[in-house]
């Protein structure tokens, strides 16, 4: 890899991401049923309608896995903790087992030297809590919320940081107006409330959080750069919208209490009542905020009804999901970020990476594309901070190899190599690259 920890400003920390239901293991320990348990066992919804029960069974291999970050040297990890896990109803009555397995996970980094980075909600929402309603439920905030004073008043007094919620793009369109992800809904309604409920909870959960004294508290979006199929002005028009409902809408909301028009065009009439008065509760100040990028969408007018348009094939290479790999949009998505919403504000690429067919061959895993893609998209991420981008830090996604949720286990992510058989970890020939870069 062409690329060391030296051509990054000092301090500079690197990461790796990984999220609770996608290699936990959610039969293990105490934790509850989720939305996504109901969801991947209904038919056609997830590749051979596989499930997180075992997943990476990190659960069990803790510290095996916290090796790895350690052997891989990274600064900082970035993990997420199940709901389901600590509040097994979403509510009341608190699995303590839940609440130990996270604690020896903060313990573990901090024995080895690792910053300890918590996402408080990375999509395994319990299912009672789906049952009323799930994020169409403005209460969601208030539960959020007593979860997340829950969990912290545990594990509060030794995190690095804390982001309360992951990709709110992904809890509200992609779950709610697409239904690739749990629960599965496609409904206009029930999108426009869950895109503006998991704001609320995002602030609800700031709030509480700094209620207990906590700091170095941000906020993580996933960006997907939106570029126009054609050069008509139509094909413009329907590129912004994709970029208006995907990107703008979170950050929109989060630093300008405000929604962009061309989205409330559709979801307007599909609000929640009152929710002009929720962008004090929103707009909670953050210490820092993440990009999660991976790549871009060719956006083309449709015929049909809002938002009458469709994504076209692009040209460029793909990863294993089909994603077109484009750097250039993480370098824009960086210098639009801080020029237009977060100034000064500390920024973190908090997920980047790609999927890869990977095999092992002889025990032994070459990844070069991987590595690749990572040198492309940190040359961009060194770009933004030479012309001024307060870019502080860059988390790869992911680990190892996981539950790529409606996508199964057949797509792989990780740095490690899982084999879902045995579990065994093999650290893929990016690992070490990786590693051979972030030696001090
Ligand atoms: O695996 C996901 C992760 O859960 C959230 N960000 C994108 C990743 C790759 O699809």
């Amino acid at each position: 890899m062409n690329v060391t920890r030296k051509d990054f400003p000092e301090g500079f920390l690197f990461g790796a991401a990984t999220s609770s239901y996608q290699i936990e293991g959610h039969a293990f320990g105490g934790a509850g049923r989720t939305h996504w348990d109901d969801f991947a066992a209904t038919p056609g919804n997830v590749v051979r309608a596989e499930d997180g029960a075992v997943a990476c069974d990190h659960f069990h291999r803790l510290d095996e896995d916290l090796d790895l970050l350690k052997a891989g040297n990274f600064d900082v990890y970035r993990f997420s903790t199940s709901w389901a896990r600590v509040l097994p109803e979403g509510r009341g009555a608190v699995n303590a087992a839940g609440l130990d397995f996270y604690d020896r996970l903060v313990d573990g980094l901090l024995a080895r030297g690792l910053k300890p980075a918590a996402t408080l909600y990375h999509w395994e929402l319990p299912s009672p809590l789906a049952d009323a309603g799930g994020w169409r439920n403005r209460d969601i905030a208030g539960w959020f919320a007593d979860f997340a004073e829950v969990l912290m008043r545990r594990i509060g007094d030794r995190m690095w940081s804390v982001a309360p919620i992951n990709e709110p793009w992904c809890v509200g369109w992609l779950s709610h107006f697409m239904g690739l992800h749990a629960p599965g809904l496609r409904d206009i309604r029930a999108t426009a409330r869950a895109m503006h409920h998991v704001l609320l909870a995002h602030g609800r959960a700031i709030q509480a959080m700094r209620g207990l004294g906590m700091s170095n508290l941000g906020a993580v979006c996933n960006f997907e750069w939106a570029t126009p199929a054609d050069a008509s002005p139509e094909a413009a028009e329907a590129a912004r919208l994709y970029d208006g409902y995907y990107n703008r809408w979170f950050i929109e909301g989060l630093f300008k209490g405000a929604y962009p028009a061309n989205v409330l065009d559709g979801l307007g009439p599909h609000m929640p009542a009152g929710w002009q008065d929720d962008f004090a509760v929103i707009g909670q100040k953050l210490d820092w905020f993440g990009l999660n990028y991976y790549t871009r969408k060719l956006i083309a007018p449709a015929p049909g009804p809002w938002p009458a348009h469709t994504e076209v094939e692009g040209p460029l290479p793909k990863t294993q999901v089909g994603w077109e790999i484009y750097p250039e949009g993480l370098y824009q998505f960086l210098k639009r970020t801080a020029a237009e919403y977060t100034g000064t504000l500390p920024l973190y690429v908090t997920e980047n990476g790609m999927a890869n067919a990977d095999v092992l061959v002889n025990g032994a895993c070459d990844d070069a594309p991987r590595s690749a893609y990572l040198e492309a998209h940190l040359a961009v991420v060194r770009r933004a901070i030479a012309e001024g981008v307060p870019v502080k830090g860059y988390y790869v996604w992911s680990l190892m190899d996981n539950y790529e949720w409606s996508l199964g286990y057949e797509k792989r992510f990780g740095l490690v190599h899982v084999d879902f058989k045995t579990l065994n970890r093999v650290p893929k020939a990016s690992y070490h690259a990786l590693a051979r870069a972030l030696a001090r």
